[in-house]
């Protein structure tokens, strides 16, 4: 008779237990920033950037570098996934070469994208999203925190629900 409180109980432990996992990631994202260094490189015969599209945080530096390619390559900053040519004002490691160290560091929030100039046209381009981390964590984590109530209310109706029943069954 008690087993519906136990299963009810059992699953709420299990939903505890699965958010207690969850929130350490959370917690290490809006905990210290500290700036860090992200690498783009370009190997070998390919006309790639790897890896061509990133995530980071605000005030991060993306580190783009190759050497000895066998073509010759560059990185500029574009106005938009599509555009094939430097937007002409923003970052650029200069002509195109076989081997580059170029650092950009970003402090602002927002999607940019960048292309090799001799070889945009054949999709050599990529993005950077820039995010807050302390902006963004705040609004990620609330949904999480008004989950678990959501889930604690329905499994307590559930056990109100289960034991209704009964009491009528006695009086
Ligand atoms: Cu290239």
């Amino acid at each position: 008779m008690k087993k519906p409180i136990l299963t009810a109980l059992a699953l709420c432990a299990l939903l505890l237990t699965v958010a207690s996992l969850a929130t350490p990631a959370t917690a290490q994202e809006e905990g210290t920033t500290q700036p860090t260094t992200h690498e783009v490189t370009v190997t070998g015969s390919d006309a790639v950037f790897t890896p061509a599209d990133l995530s980071i945080n605000k005030g991060d530096t993306v580190y783009f570098h190759w050497s000895n390619t066998s073509m010759d390559h560059n990185v500029a900053q574009s106005s938009s996934a599509e555009a094939n040519e430097y937007d002409g004002q923003g970052w650029r490691s200069g002509d195109a070469s076989a081997t580059v160290d170029f650092n950009v560091t970003f402090d602002n929030v927002g999607t940019f994208f960048y292309i090799c100039e001799p070889h945009a046209a054949a999709g050599m381009k990529g993005s950077i999203k820039v995010f807050d981390p302390d902006a963004s964590t705040s609004a990620e984590s609330t949904p999480g925190f008004t989950f678990l109530p959501v889930i604690a209310a329905a499994v307590a109706a559930g056990i109100v629900a289960s034991r209704a029943p009964r009491r009528q069954d006695d009086k």
